[in-house]
């Protein structure tokens, strides 16, 4: 395969491990462990593995000779950057526990484990994946791992190949699934050790024992760099709107860590939209405020961040979507429907109150909303240019503001959407680091013989090598949630919080940034120079840590 200079230069680069996993290392216990809530709940569905203690790793001074492993390893869900030095730090990590340990991986996700499809990891095919962005070197996939069927499927794959540790790479809902996994395992007794890696861009998966998720270091630097030179353009040309929607799912940190980055002049957060219980004329309002008050000064351009979940905080279009993903679920007439017909067979079906939501909504969203529908038949939110919304319902409310004589300017707006962009780019120093230093970790967690924990790698706004090693028990950080219709133990989803430093410092500028032209050009990610330029965490993390 060809390769590129930098990818060249890249293969070479050591992840900094923290000193203390650089040797042997022996487990030091904390105190058990419970749930963040819903306490008696949990520790019943979860017998084995409730109240195991928070564990970290210091320096073995008498280290033993350890037997070999064979290990398996899942990356679940959607693609973040450092996922392949997670399974490189893996490789290494079991490899010094002993030289004839193996590493296998399962194809395409969750769903190669439970088919039986996999390779064996060995050291030329992990070289060649060193520090690189993507999942490719063994794909991923969305496949739910939660039937009973499933584990048993994927136990017969394990057994066959020996394998005694399965370390799943995934967000929130995969390393539920993983304690689920831990737990049947461990009530069956099958001798097979489970252990979790938090990856996701989206940076909503986090707590006050995992800092952060991997990947969102490096995606958001990607945005912000794309972000930045958009702002230099338009400050340069001086005559678009530059509407840029960012990929995060539902939460907006990918969002709020782009707008510390770039200093926008305005930065939508679906948290604080659904706080104030702001309707989307409301959000339109204010966006066209701002571009007023620029025109008045005579700057007709600007950028605005708007997150990828922001229509399903809109508490009255969060209704809305509810009401018709249990009206369409059954209904087999709008799809056969002629696309003029169905808004107002739609509004005819509706509430009164949802059914003026729907009326308000251009055509355009309200039929995305009533045809694009997922298999299990829900309303496909992400579909909708959000982008492309917003900056027509601006330029509408504008031109009444025209007429009212509240606005004397120039609109002409440009639609962005990034999320691909990032997700696979080659990892910055930190996510390198930190991704190499939870894979070691996990094979170390291995090793010690515990299962259901997730691989824990903390202080991470210090220099990597004096960060702390570990793992939390997954049943602490499970509460019971409500899903289709069930309630169901799941890690809860960490969104903005409008009351922490991230929010608060935005908060505190924004309205500088709306008015004035404050833009920030972080430019693109280095990994070869000063720690200042090469090393930094995220400003979120920074923020987190009291130290921005
Ligand atoms: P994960 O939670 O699986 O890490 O998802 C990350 C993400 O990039 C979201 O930001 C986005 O909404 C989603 O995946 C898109 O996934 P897909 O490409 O499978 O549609």
């Amino acid at each position: 395969m060809k390769k590129s200079a930098l990818q060249k230069a890249r293969a070479a680069y050591q992840p900094k491990l923290p000193v203390v996993l650089a040797g042997a290392v022996r487990v030091v216990e904390g105190k058990p462990t419970q749930s963040v809530a819903d306490q008696e709940e949990i520790k019943a569905l979860f017998p084995h593995t409730y109240g195991l203690p928070e564990l970290k790793f210091e320096k073995d001074p008498n280290p033993g000779q350890n037997k070999p492993v064979n290990v398996g390893v899942i990356l679940s869900g959607g693609q973040a950057p450092g996922g392949h030095n997670v399974i490189s730090g893996l490789f290494d990590g079991i490899k010094k526990i002993n030289r004839d340990s193996h590493l296998y991986g399962f194809l395409m996700g969750p769903g190669g484990f439970v088919d039986h499809k996999y390779i064996e990891l060995t050291a030329p095919i992990i070289d060649e994946y060193r520090n690189t962005g993507g999942f490719d070197i063994i794909g991923s996939g969305r496949t739910k791992l939660e039937t009973v069927e499933q584990f048993n499927s994927g136990l017969e794959i394990l057994k066959e190949l020996g394998i005694t540790a399965l370390v799943i790479i995934g967000g929130d809902d995969s390393n539920t699934n993983a304690a689920v996994l831990a737990e049947y395992y461990k009530a069956i007794g099958a001798g097979v050790q489970v252990i979790g890696c938090p990856k996701t861009i989206d940076g909503d998966l986090k707590n006050e024992w995992i800092e952060t998720s991997f990947g969102f270091d490096t995606a958001t630097k990607v945005y912000s760099e794309v972000i930045g030179n958009i702002q230099r353009d338009c400050n340069s040309a001086k005559k678009y709107y530059h509407f840029v929607k960012l990929m995060g799912r539902s939460a907006s940190h990918i969002a709020l860590e782009c707008a510390l980055q770039t200093q926008p002049n305005i930065c939508i957060i679906s948290e604080e939209v659904e706080a104030k219980n702001m309707t989307l004329q409301d959000v339109v309002n204010g966006i066209a405020d701002i571009v007023a008050a620029r025109a008045a000064e005579g700057n007709n351009f600007g950028t605005v961040l708007i997150p990828e979940g922001l229509i399903e905080f809109i508490p009255a279009i969060k209704k809305l979507i509810a009401e018709l993903n249990d009206m369409l679920a059954g209904d087999t007439a709008v799809s056969s429907m002629e696309r003029k017909d169905v808004r107002a067979y739609v509004i005819s079906k509706l509430s009164a109150e949802n059914a003026a939501t729907y009326a308000s909504l251009p055509e355009e969203v309200a039929l995305q909303l009533s045809l694009d529908r997922d298999p299990h038949g829900n309303v496909q939110v992400s579909l909708i240019e959000t982008e492309k919304l917003l900056s027509a319902m601006v330029a509408t409310r504008l031109a009444e503001m025209r007429k009212e004589g509240k606005y004397n300017g120039k609109f002409a707006a440009q639609h962005h959407f990034f999320g691909y962009e990032g997700r696979c780019a080659d990892p910055s120093n930190f996510d390198a680091d930190y991704c190499y230093a939870l894979g070691y970790n996990a094979a170390m967690l291995i090793n010690s013989g515990v299962t259901g924990y997730m691989s824990s790698v903390s202080g991470l706004t210090k220099p990597s090598v004096q960060w702390v090693a570990g793992g939390i028990p997954v049943t602490m950080m499970l509460n019971m949630e409500r899903r289709h219709g069930e309630m169901k133990p799941v890690i809860q989803k960490a969104l903005v919080r409008l009351d922490g430093a991230p929010f608060q410092k935005f908060a505190a500028q924004r309205d500088q940034w709306a008015v004035n032209t404050c833009y920030v050009y972080p430019g693109p990610i280095q990994y070869f120079g000063p720690s200042e330029v090469c090393d930094q965490p995220s400003m979120t993390l920074l923020a987190e840590q009291g130290k921005l």
